[in-house]
């Protein structure tokens, strides 16, 4: 599966390089000491991959095993460099500031935040040392981009070692408001960190406000629209990128930086594609079947966590039957739960929780032909995740809070047949484009069941309408296209900023021969 790594030229460096926590592979370590790779599932792998199989580019990122210290290798048409983390790292910098600080800060403090200094200082570090491993393959001027939260100093760590770069960075998970983010002790140097960009992206409009609201707030920095002005300090930085200076109406020297929304999405061609395929509508029915031929299947898939809402789709669903509005022969429930941060405290917290409602709900209402619940707390391969959405009726995402959300559009990309109804959270990122779903506050527990049992009777002519109407938002607006915007505003950036100079230039030489070159005037 993997051999050397061939560069895009001699010197070893790349033009495009990825930054990401976790690489698209996870290194597996069998009881016999034997090493092996395989691709690893998630929001983001499943956006990124396809953008970087098209290119030669490099990814940078952890392989998932503390301790790791591989060497580069090429795995799929991607050039793999892993970056190494101790045990220590693991717990500080991942199970700690990342998910167990930044993510409940980030969604709205769902559960509460831990703030811990030794878990800041491992964070810097890591994120330092993802920067150097990052400088150490960029070619000059290439394009280095740098995915999500576990990394947000890494733009300004590499703009002071390599100011020649282009830098983007993508928020795949929401940006809070600031009388939420302000609690952060180390906000400042966040937003600092993320500054270092050219061009930072976020999933929706208001994550993209609440961020130049940050920055207002924290540095006075000039902000106009999605435009900020960044004082540069340090002359090496003009010096190692002239085009990028530019002076502000105050006489400062700045930089611009670009913060605006980039919703991501799929492959939605290769959903439908696999969704075509005999074999998988086989499995659809089959798992029908399976499920003791249900009127209505209903289909939840999430990692398993406190973000998604799994609990509030429980109760809508466990009242629905204890309320006698539906029977486990109407409507049965399949919940995917994919295991996830399984050492962090308030995740095995939530399973607890999550499998106790799970088994109440069975015990309650499951007959020996029908179970309520069909719960899996496991991963599933993709073909299989296709299939369940060919089977399921009803799509629930129920998210509290969530950058995006692909599943929903994962969903809609499978279904070709223009059914299903797909019922949305408000508060799922995919809901400001998704506007044909049936959209929820979860938190309203009677809505969420008004909004199930709606969608049980919705008649095939309104199914079909909201549907198509999804699809072609889904299928137009596809991952290549997010990739390709965000990468074009990159290139914008630095092309309006050296035609900016150019024309600054010009300006200046034109009123220099007008007075003479005369300096006093
Ligand atoms: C973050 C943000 C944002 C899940 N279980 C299995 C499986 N998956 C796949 C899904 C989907 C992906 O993982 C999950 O993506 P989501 O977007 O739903 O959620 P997060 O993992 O939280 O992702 C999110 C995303 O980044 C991208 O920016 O949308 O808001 O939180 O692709 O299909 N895939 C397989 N088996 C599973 O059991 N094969």
């Amino acid at each position: 599966m993997s051999s050397e790594t061939t560069p895009d030229d001699a010197s070893g460096t790349y033009s495009l390089v990825v930054v990401s926590n976790r690489l698209p592979v996870d290194k597996v370590v069998a009881a016999d000491g034997s090493e092996s790779w395989r691709a690893s599932p998630g929001g983001l792998v499943t956006a990124l991959e396809p953008v970087m199989r098209e290119s030669d580019g490099a990814w940078v990122g952890w392989a998932g095993v503390a301790g790791d210290h591989s060497e580069p290798f090429e795995n799929d048409g991607i050039s793999i460099v892993p970056v190494s983390l101790s045990a220590e790292d693991v717990e500080f910098y991942y199970e700690g500031f990342s998910n167990d600080t930044l993510w409940p800060l980030y969604h709205d403090v769902i559960a509460p935040p831990t703030y811990h200094r030794d878990w800041w200082d491992s964070y810097l570090i890591v994120n330092q040392r993802f920067a150097d491993a990052a400088a150490a393959v960029a070619a000059q001027g290439a394009t280095v981009w740098v995915q999500d939260y576990q990394l947000q100093l890494v733009p300004k760590m590499l703009r002071e070692s390599r100011p020649d770069l282009v830098i983007g960075f993508f928020n795949h998970i929401p940006f809070p408001a600031y009388g939420i983010f302000s609690q952060l002790p180390w906000r400042t140097q966040i937003v600092e960190g993320l500054l270092g960009a050219d061009v930072i992206g976020f999933q929706r409009v208001a994550d993209a406000g609440n961020f130049s609201r940050a920055v207002r707030r924290l540095t006075g920095y000039t902000t106009k629209g999605a435009t900020i002005e960044v004082p540069i300090e340090d002359e090496a930085e003009v010096q190692g990128n002239p085009l990028r200076a530019k002076v502000s109406r105050r006489g400062h020297q700045v930089r611009t930086v670009t913060a605006r929304a980039f919703p991501i999405s799929i492959d939605a061609a290769s959903f439908e594609e696999l969704a075509h395929r005999p074999e998988i509508q086989a499995r659809a029915r089959e798992i029908r079947q399976e499920l003791g031929d249900p009127e209505i299947v209903m289909l939840g898939v999430d990692r398993l966590d406190y973000t998604k809402g799994i609990g509030h789709r429980l109760k809508a669903y466990g009242e629905l039957l204890a309320e006698g509005k539906i029977s486990v022969a109407d409507a049965s429930l399949v919940q995917v739960a994919s295991p996830s941060r399984e050492r962090v405290q308030t995740y095995m917290t939530l399973r607890d929780e999550i499998e106790l409602t799970v088994g109440r709900i069975n015990g309650d209402f499951s007959t020996i032909s029908h179970t309520a619940i069909s719960y899996l707390h496991q991963g599933r391969p993709r073909d299989e995740m296709v299939a369940l959405y060919l089977a399921a009726d009803i799509m629930l995402v129920t998210a509290l809070r969530d950058g995006m959300n692909l599943v929903a559009k994962e969903y809609v990309a499978t279904r070709f047949d223009n059914d299903g109804v797909l019922v949305l959270s408000e508060f799922a990122g995919a809901a400001d484009e998704l506007k044909a779903a049936l959209l929820v506050n979860p938190h309203d527990i009677e809505g969420l069941k008004e909004a199930i049992l709606r969608a049980m009777q919705m008649p095939r002519h309104e199914r079909s309408r909201r549907m198509r109407s999804l699809r072609k938002r889904v299928k137009e607006h596809d991952v290549a296209r997010w990739s390709k915007s965000f990468l074009d505003a990159l290139a914008d950036q630095t092309l309006a900023q050296s035609s900016a100079d150019a024309a600054a230039a010009a300006d200046e030489s034109a009123s220099e021969s007008a007075n003479g070159g005369d300096e006093q005037s």
